[in-house]
């Protein structure tokens, strides 16, 4: 079974960034996951373009950037000359007064465009955004924060997007919450990857490379 693995930056270490990111590549991470936060569309300030700008050039792995700010596309170019072409960038539909504007804007620089669906938005609001798009991020807790507890509903979603994926040409990707029950049974059913945070990556007593193992070969206990 072949599901990206993507790590939640903001929940790693930032007294050593650059052990991260080389531990997390060394123990087989797919990719980065980089949430950018503006205090206004979500209630935190997570991560900034620096810290962005110093993933991208410590790692040449794909970048996966989740903006979680208002308006996204006044700067987006803020962004987009930081990044290398292949990084995917997500928007919040419900940001943006224009969200295909913004998106038509990340696939002119050749990246790879992506909506975030969050727990309360419903596929029906989005749908003509599913033709434009690469990639939707299904958001199981609401944005803002790490380590918060997943909602049930959404996964009633999750497989309606399923039954939709192969038609309308994009892939689901998991961001909260994600957990080994998670995993188990949404990975066989085709969600094409998961957001690793606290809850299975992060702050654990083992090493990146032995959890990563793990959930690649699905030696998970639910
Ligand atoms: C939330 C953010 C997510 C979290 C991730 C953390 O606003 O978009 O990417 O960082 O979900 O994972 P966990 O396992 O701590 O919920
Ligand atoms: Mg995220």
């Amino acid at each position: 079974m072949n599901f990206e693995l993507t790590a939640s930056m903001m929940c790693a270490n930032y007294g050593n960034l650059e052990k991260e990111v080389t531990d997390l590549e060394a123990g087989g991470i797919d990719s980065f996951h980089i949430d950018i936060m503006d205090g206004r569309y979500v209630p935190n300030y997570a991560m900034s373009l620096n810290d962005m700008a110093y993933i991208a050039k410590a790692t040449r792995k794909p970048l996966d950037v989740h903006l979680m700010i208002e308006h996204p596309n006044n700067r987006i170019d803020l962004f987009l000359k930081k990044l290398r072409k292949g990084d995917t960038i997500y928007i919040h539909p419900e940001a943006e007064y224009h969200p295909s504007t913004t998106l038509q804007s990340i696939i002119n620089a050749g990246m790879i465009p992506g909506i975030a669906i969050n727990p309360g938005t419903s596929i029906e609001t989005v749908m003509e955004m599913l033709r434009i798009v690469d990639k939707v991020l299904v958001m199981s807790v609401n944005p803002g924060n790490a380590g918060q507890m997943y909602l049930p509903y959404v996964g009633k979603k999750i497989t309606r997007l399923l039954a939709m994926k192969e038609e309308m040409e994009f892939e689901v990707f998991w961001d909260g919450a994600c957990s080994a029950d998670k995993i188990l049974e949404f990975a066989p059913k085709g969600v094409d990857g998961f957001v690793l945070g606290t809850t299975l990556l992060f702050g654990k007593n083992r090493s990146y490379a032995d959890i990563l193992a793990d959930i690649r070969n699905m030696r998970l206990t639910p």
